[in-house]
């Protein structure tokens, strides 16, 4: 008997190598496509050329595989060109896109130039998601996974549920897209949403045209989803058009009557009723009202961001600008999400409106929303358009971000007070400017800044290495029979990958692990660093202790990889987001899960613990024994304390968790010069 189907498990069950529509359950998916940014991406290739090491024939087996640079562009030293050199010299050698820098923000240029209803795209950044706004199954996850899928493996995720989000009704003048993002994150919030998709559906759909529904696909990532998706129709096919890719084109919509069975539920959102929305510092589920905002002051004002950079979003902003001067106290900057937009917007006016206002231009890239530049001052109010607003990711750790609607940004660009933008039209007399997602039907296109090398490898292209890219990339030693340790650090909840592994400043060492491991959690605790090699000095693993929603937000792998390079082990945690998870494992951590959460009170820092039997634990899937052996100095309270914790592995990742992580893994199994055999 056929099911009706969602969206999701359409394309799941089309790319489907391993296991089955089966949520929860371990699955293998063949991946199309594949993205990587410069700031995970140095690591991924470097992991991807030591996974081909040996192996004879070199041909990527994705259909298309894409390099952008646009997180570290800064180059205020010789770091950042030289990792592009590396980038751009890997990427003639296996037959890989390089998309230069400048050139944009990965996600909305491979919404523009790539992304493919129906296909499958993994990326090592965690909004890879954005490609759902034209139907793509995009999903976020480390440099070694996608270096794994581009030699033509598959990706393993556990299948996910899918929760519909049915649109109804139309948006009113001065709501936008952003701020139905900002409502399913009012929703759904930051936590408790891993192993979902969020699938979109419902008459609302007609009016949000591709880049729309990017912006709502992209934070998605922040709830914690694998991904969101919206369905290929009429809208999708008109981007397609206007971006020369009428061809790339296929419908694709869930089963509607009776709705899908595999919707696990499903939420109704009015289109009508929402309102503009700020998420408030300092997380991305801190939703209020703008109206209930109003008042207070602004010192800067960021547009851009792979969330709201679009022609159609700049445009809004540069006719609410049209004709008039940024408030004397405002800092207004503006960053285009990709050339194209920059050109579109420039035949269109909209730059002359923008700089005659007074904006900043700044370049295509991700910039501000790294915290790489335009930091704001001390204690200042920073109106952005961008995803994530956690504690000092802006660069300045006392800043006050908060997240808001390009529309809205713009209108506090000129009141210098956060305003409701509809009391904003109101008072002024102006009209909403309805702006199409489409400039005259067609966007202005100039892919001369992607390089496109023969998809045939060359063997001979030699690669450049310069002092900036660190040793190959370390291994790891396979997990003891008692893993015992210290408590090198405990921390709250919702830590995220910033505070693990920050950006900004210390960006430019993702490519030199020892480097860039002396950072770890330095947002947090700057004493993390020296304690953790002290323990690895006396042979001592370190462990760290989290409360919820551990590692939410990047895809980061360096927030698993330096640890693990610290000698973290183990991390005992309330909960543990999806992407994290994945990379501790590939890194030869075990993550764990209290089995009562309330045994995390009785942890403290500088704990000694065992965990005996582990290997034979994990290898039977049983809960392990937790010895706590209070503290190392002083007498301790947690004396003779024991606990139960359990890892909730499956089998293929016991196994890599067991060999030390998943380069380990993969090099030990017969016939491993073979991941390219291995794969398809
Ligand atoms: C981010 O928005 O935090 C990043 C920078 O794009 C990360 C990737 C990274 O850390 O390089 C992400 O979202 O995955
Ligand atoms: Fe770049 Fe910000 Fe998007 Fe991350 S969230 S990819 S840093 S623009």
């Amino acid at each position: 008997m056929s099911v009706s189907r969602s969206i999701t498990r359409k394309i799941i069950e089309g790319h489907i190598e391993e296991g089955k529509f089966e949520p929860g359950e371990e699955i293998g998916l063949r991946i199309d496509q594949t993205l990587t940014q410069d700031a995970t991406g140095t690591m991924a290739y470097l992991q991807l050329e030591s996974l081909l090491e040996g192996a004879g024939e070199l041909k990527l087996k994705t259909e298309l595989s894409v390099s952008y640079v646009d997180h570290n562009t800064i180059q205020s030293g010789f770091e950042n060109a030289d990792d592009h050199r590396y980038l751009r010299s890997i990427a003639r050698k296996y037959g890989i896109l390089y998309s230069k820098p400048g050139n944009g923000i990965c996600h909305q240029v491979h919404l523009e130039r790539f992304a493919i209803p129906g296909k499958t795209l993994l990326g090592s950044d965690s909004h890879t998601p954005t490609a759902g706004g034209i139907g793509m199954l995009g999903i976020g996850a480390g440099g070694l996974d996608v270096a794994v899928a581009m030699s033509g493996a598959p990706f393993y995720l556990s299948c996910p549920a899918v929760i519909a989000l049915e649109l109804r009704g139309q948006l009113r003048p001065w709501v936008t897209a952003k701020d139905v993002a900002l409502k399913v994150l009012e929703l759904f919030t930051t936590r408790g949403n891993v192993g979902y998709v969020f699938e979109y559906r419902g008459e609302g759909l007609r009016t949000l045209s591709v880049p729309e529904r990017a912006t709502i696909a992209n934070m998605g990532a922040e709830c914690g989803v694998t991904t969101s998706i919206f369905p290929s129709d009429a809208n999708t096919l008109r981007f397609l058009r206007a971006q020369r890719r009428a061809q790339d084109w296929i419908e694709l919509r869930a089963d509607a009557d009776p709705e899908p069975e595999d919707y696990e539920s499903k939420v109704v959102i009015d289109l009508d009723e929402i309102v503009p929305l700020a998420a408030c510092p300092h997380s991305p589920d801190n939703i209020k009202p703008v109206a209930d905002l109003e008042g207070i002051e602004v010192n800067q004002v960021c547009i851009g961001s792979c969330t709201n950079s679009s022609y159609k979003d700049l445009m809004t902003v540069a006719k609410i600008l049209e004709g008039k001067k940024v408030h004397p106290d405002v800092e207004l900057v503006v960053a285009p999400g990709s050339r194209q937009v920059l050109d579109n917007i420039t035949r269109a006016g909209g730059l002359r409106s923008l700089i005659d206002a007074g904006a900043r231009i700044a370049e295509c890239t991700c910039g501000f929303c790294i915290g790489n530049s335009y930091a704001p001052a001390t204690d200042a109010v920073s109106l952005r358009t961008s995803n994530r607003n956690y504690r000092g990711r802006s660069g300045t750790e006392s800043a006050k971000v908060y997240l808001v609607s390009p529309v809205v940004a713009a209108v506090a660009a000129l009141t210098g007070r956060i305003t409701d933008p509809r009391e904003f039209g109101l008072e002024s007399g102006m009209k909403y400017p309805e702006i199409d997602a489409v400039p005259e039907g067609m966007y202005e296109i100039d892919d001369s800044m992607i390089l496109q090398p023969e998809r045939s490898a060359s063997t001979d292209t030699e690669i450049y290495r310069g002092p900036n890219i660190g040793l190959p990339p370390p291994r790891f030693t396979p997990l003891p029979d008692t893993l015992s340790g210290v408590v090198t650090i405990k921390v709250g909840d919702n830590i995220t990958t910033d505070h693990i592994m920050p950006a900004g400043r210390r960006l430019k060492y993702r490519s030199n692990i020892a480097k860039y491991a002396e950072f770890v959690f330095e947002p947090l605790d700057d004493g993390f660093y020296s304690r953790a090699v002290g323990n690895q000095a006396k042979g001592r693993y370190n462990i760290i202790v989290a409360g919820e929603s551990y590692g939410q937000g990047s895809s980061r792998e360096h927030a698993a990889l330096c640890p693990a390079f610290l000698g973290v082990k183990a991390v005992i945690a309330k909960s543990i987001e999806r992407i994290h998870r994945s990379n501790l494992i590939n890194f030869g951590i075990l993550p764990l899960n209290f089995d009562s959460p309330s045994d995390y009170d009785e942890v403290e820092q500088g704990d000694e613990l065992e965990i005996p039997d582990v290997r034979q634990r994990l290898a039977r899937n049983e809960q392990m024994r937790v010895i706590d052996k209070g503290r190392s100095r002083g007498s301790g309270n947690g004396s003779g304390f024991e606990f139960r914790v359990c890892s909730h592995l499956t089998n293929r990742e016991r196994e890599i968790v067991l060999a030390g992580g998943l380069l380990s893994y993969i090099k030990s199994r017969p016939g491993s010069r073979g991941m390219m055999q291995e794969g398809r």
